[in-house]
């Protein structure tokens, strides 16, 4: 001990020397899973071009993102025999570029008492010295939750192939003098270091009804010590999957997990057990009492801000340090039957990565597809300055319209015929749900219907309608998935936001990436994203069709619409 520089070091050395659990058999166990030739039927519309999913079966949180020595690593909960969710172990994909993927076999499946049950969901921490490491839940034989650590075999290879586990698993394991529910404690976030060295990370919880971070601290990775609530609210139920980072205000750089100081905000996002809905605040970050404070006025609660009010799921950013971005993964399930799940043979899909960055207001995060999606785009179909009168369809010609990315602005010259804004419609969703797109308006519904069959049969459409409050005008986004396909047995639920813009002085823009079964928009410069999963019956392979609409009676303008069919990614 006496010779080692630093206490890390010896950690590593102490680590990587004796006393490890290796995961080879493991590894021999699941190696051929990824490459098990699909039982599901041939036919497949729904599999995506560019939207990241396995080969087959099922897949659901994003685990475990970083960036390391210039690759980019997805881990993900996948059960390797089947499309329905059991069997968790972590799999594992690795890409130069975010969007050309290349699997790998999976990194941490059970092998040791206390993940024996089960390799749930975690974060990578990449410690001082370059050297990732992973806190994961472990399912130990009683069937409780604990955390564990593990890290790469090998670090010199940047692919990070095998992974070996800490052999005192775990390191965080409920005690009943913390009162921590053995099956409520799960899901421990990127740890962060504050001022004096110490490591901090949370865990998800809940104690009665109530929500609850906790808070761990650590000097040398290995021994953590519960301190308290980082933060908790009531009535929110089980907080899954945790995320808490820095965003640094009036920037468009995103920040190392660890910062800390003038300028910056924190985030906490929060998965909610209950309502499958990932919320979060905004808010400041005490790193000396470690507490976080949301900003007043920072809705802490389901009915908070949220990453995207469609579906999307366990979410979870990292810092990426080549690029000074912080970036989102989310996973977006299926709105299918669990029949039809496993008839198609696989299940779940991840949204494409975001930028992530607080938006000039500081009062919400603004998130956009990275930029690499554009090496995707084929050629533009352009258009500048059209009418789309009250009542009219414009088809835009010349697209791939199953695997596309549009985008297009709004411009607005005429508010006369914007309808009053009932104070009692303070649900967008419900709003939307009321006012579908087929439902005539005033200053709209105007938008996109993407995933069109050629006699309208079947589309999404994705659109807005504006407002007259008293205090101005009031942006309403909507994706209305009730003529998405003839087939009755999806979920096919209207979704809606608020887009928080004043379209007197600004263009209502929309950006929409679609990709066969997913339909993922952007309003109002990424503000309010909703995401929809949909299954046509007829809108697929050649035969479906994009449009723009306007079903209100005023005229609005398009200033500008791009689109680009898109290229398939490599991915499994
Ligand atoms: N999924 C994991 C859990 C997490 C949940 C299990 C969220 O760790 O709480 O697959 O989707």
């Amino acid at each position: 001990m006496a010779l080692c520089s630093t206490r890390l070091l010896c950690l590593f050395s102490l680590l990587f020397s004796h006393a490890v659990v290796h995961l080879e058999a493991s590894h021999q166990v699941y190696k051929n899973f990824q490459s098990l030739q699909c039982n599901s039927s041939a036919y497949q519309p729904y599999r995506t071009s560019f939207h990241f999913q396995p080969l087959n079966n099922w897949m659901n949180d994003p685990n475990g993102v970083m960036i390391y020595h210039g690759i980019y690593h997805l881990f993900y909960q996948y059960n390797p025999l089947g499309a329905v969710w059991g069997n968790i172990v972590w799999a594992h994909s690795t890409s130069k570029d975010l969007i050309n993927w290349i699997p790998l076999d999976p990194a941490i499946s059970p092998s040791q008492p206390s993940d024996i049950n089960g390799c749930w969901s975690g974060s990578a921490t990449i410690l001082p010295g370059d050297k990732p490491v992973i806190v994961y839940t472990g399912i130990n034989p009683q069937n409780q939750q604990v955390q564990n650590l593990a890290m790469p075999k090998n670090q010199s290879d940047p692919y990070l192939r095998e992974w070996i586990k800490y052999p005192h698993n775990p390191l965080m394991a409920p005690t009943p003098i913390s009162k921590i529910n053995a099956s409520s404690f799960r899901d421990p976030t990127t740890a962060w270091q504050g001022p004096d060295g110490l490591w901090r990370l949370i865990v998800g919880s809940e104690i009665g009804n109530t929500g609850v971070a906790i808070l761990y601290t650590s000097k040398d990775f290995l021994h953590w010590i519960l301190a308290h609530y980082l933060h908790s609210s009531k009535a929110t139920g089980m907080w899954e999957c945790p995320d808490f980072y820095p965003v640094q205000i009036n920037s468009s750089k995103g920040l190392d997990t660890s910062t800390t100081g003038a300028n910056i905000k924190h985030v906490l996002k929060l998965s909610l057990d209950d309502t499958k809905h990932d919320y979060y605040t905004v808010g400041s970050y005490n790193p000396n009492k470690d507490i976080y404070t949301p900003d007043k006025g920072s809705v802490d609660n389901d009915s908070g801000l949220r990453y995207d009010y469609g579906k999307f799921y366990a979410s979870k950013t990292f810092f990426d340090s080549s690029k000074h971005r912080r970036i989102l993964w989310g996973w977006i399930n299926e709105s299918s039957s669990q029949e039809d799940d496993i008839k198609k043979g696989w299940s779940g899909l991840q949204a494409v990565p975001r930028s992530i960055l607080l938006d000039k207001s500081g009062k919400q995060l603004v998130q956009w597809p990275v930029v690499e999606v554009k090496t995707l785009r084929g050629k533009p179909v352009g258009m500048n300055n059209i009418e789309l009168r009250g009542g009219s369809d414009l088809e835009i010609p010349n697209i791939k319209a199953t695997q596309a990315d549009v985008e297009i602005s709004f411009k607005i010259k005429d508010f006369k015929r914007a309808e009053a804004l009932n104070p009692s419609w303070t649900n967008p969703q419900d709003l939307c749900t009321q006012k579908g797109a087929s439902v005539k308006g005033g200053l709209g519904p105007f938008g996109l219907l993407v995933l069109a069959s050629k006699g309208l049969e079947e589309y999404t459409a994705v659109f807005f309608r504006i407002f007259k409050s008293k205090n101005g005008y009031v942006v309403l986004m909507c994706s209305d998935q009730s003529r998405s396909s003839l087939y009755e047995k999806n979920d096919k639920t209207t979704y809606g936001a608020f887009v928080n813009m004043d379209p007197v002085s600004e263009e209502v823009s929309l950006r929409t990436l679609i990709d066969h079964s997913i339909v993922e928009s952007f309003g109002g410069e990424g503000k309010s994203c909703i995401t929809a999963r949909v299954y046509p019956t007829l809108a697929v392979e050649d035969k479906a069709h994009l449009h723009a609409f306007n079903n209100g009676t005023a005229t609005v303008i398009i200033s500008k619409l791009g689109a680009w069919s898109m290229k398939k990614a490599q991915i499994a």
